[in-house]
């Protein structure tokens, strides 16, 4: 089975821009496989994480992608965005669209924290004037909530639940653990580092104090859940202050992107109806025919393009980038079958883009690509390095791969 795919639930308060983030990271004008893409219901879509593709690295002149999209020589390949309902003060105590917000989080690997770096929207989403509100306490508030549902679902009916898994040995108490919280996409790797983080490994749970559960649920969201908090509305000018200020009140080297949303939903736009070419990410744009633009447009343009000289781009793709790539620790790779052209059996080049959690091994792979592949696995060929590992190898970030088997096909 291939690599499930990520899921990157947006969350936020309202108004802060998450409907815009999402319209924007899921307007793409390609194809895959003949899908045109597809909003898979009002709230999920496809977003894309994008890399220099292999197929340049190798110095090849092009590739036949067919689960990702490469354009201008960049991967994109596809996740699952999720535009999360908006979530206000006491949500985990069920306010608001509270109960929906968090079903919807269950089943998220990484979290996009929308803030509203202007700081025009009040605690309940209400409009203000720029500069009003204070995204910090917008950060702590919704974290705060999301700490909150997480405690609450996971301490339910602990003094009973510890107590019968007291006496069983540590590795059966971890996957205990495990099993409880298996329904909020929780596994087992994310519980053992929990407890680590908490220093409670063997300890006998039903002697923890009320501080110590709540330690543990605590690391368990972040392991979990981590969260990268996308700055958005960066290009309101009451933004910019905001911004180095939040940056340097947390220290704790959080991911915190500027963004502005509605710039690239604009770029995105103005792509899809020929007057720009825009490769999303790109730090730049160009206009395909000056003399089409209204003045308006003109000037919304360079607009646009002096945030994105200050900012590098407008930061939508680099917070997908940097959930999946940095805060995930995922990386690409490209199966192969004909090492020698690089491609699948019918010859289309580095077709398939896997995002894999790195460290993952030759073996886990040769299982991705086919469960006949692995029974009969030999060895893998990285053919970018033309190197021969044995199953237990490590993948890292751009490896070509093939897998040498007894039961290859064909
Ligand atoms: N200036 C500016 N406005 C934005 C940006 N993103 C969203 N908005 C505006 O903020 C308002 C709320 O946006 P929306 O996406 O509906 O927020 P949601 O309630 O969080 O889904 C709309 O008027 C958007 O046009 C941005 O990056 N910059
Ligand atoms: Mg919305």
């Amino acid at each position: 089975m291939p690599p499930p795919t990520v899921l990157v639930g947006i969350v936020g308060k309202t108004n802060v821009g998450k409907t815009t983030f999402f319209t924007a990271a899921t307007l793409i004008d390609a194809k895959i496989e003949n899908r045109p893409f597809v909003t898979i219901s009002p709230n999920v879509g496809m977003a894309y994480v994008r890399k220099r593709c292999a197929h340049v690295e190798l110095g090849l002149p092009s590739c036949d992608p067919k689960n990702s999209i490469c354009l201008s020589g960049y991967r994109f390949v596809p996740v699952k965005l999720y535009d999360v309902a908006g979530l206000i003060k006491g949500a985990h105590r069920g306010r608001g669209l509270g109960n929906k917000f968090m079903d919807d989080l269950r089943q998220a690997d990484v979290l996009l924290h929308i803030v509203d770096m202007a700081g025009e929207t009040d605690e309940e989403g209400n409009p203000v004037r720029p500069g009003y509100y204070d995204p910090l306490e917008e950060i702590e508030s919704i974290e705060y909530e999301i700490d909150e549902w997480f405690y609450g679902t996971v301490a339910r009916d602990w003094p009973r639940f510890s107590r019968e898994i007291d006496a069983l040995p540590w590795d059966e108490v971890v996957s205990r653990i495990a099993k409880r919280v298996s329904g909020l996409s929780i596994r087992r790797e994310h519980v053992v580092r929990a407890l680590r983080e908490a220093r409670l490994e063997n300890t006998r749970p039903s002697s923890w104090r009320g501080e110590e559960l709540r330690l543990f649920t605590k690391k368990l969201r972040e392991t979990a859940k981590p969260l990268v908090i996308v700055a958005n509305k960066m290009d309101i000018p009451e933004a910019e202050d905001n911004f180095r200020r939040v940056c340097s009140a947390l220290k704790d080297g959080r991911e915190i992107v500027p963004v502005s949303s509605l710039y690239e939903l604009a770029l995105r736009r103005a792509a899809r109806s020929g007057l720009i070419s825009y490769i999303p990410g790109d730090g730049d744009f160009q206009v395909v025919d000056e003399a089409r633009l209204t003045a308006r447009q003109r000037t919304a343009l360079e607009r646009i393009r002096e945030f994105m000289k200050r900012h590098g781009g407008t930061g939508v793709q680099e917070a997908l980038n940097r959930a999946v790539f940095d805060v995930l620790g995922m990386v690409l790779v490209y199966p192969v079958e004909n090492a020698s052209r690089f491609s699948d059996r019918h010859g289309n080049v580095l077709p398939d883009a896997y995002i894999v959690k790195e460290g993952t091994t030759a073996l886990e792979l040769a299982e991705m690509i086919h469960t006949e592949l692995a029974k009969g696995f030999i060895a893998a060929h990285v053919v970018n390095r033309d190197k021969r590992v044995g199953a237990d190898y490590r993948v890292s970030d751009g490896d070509v791969i093939r897998i040498i088997s007894a039961t290859a096909r064909g």
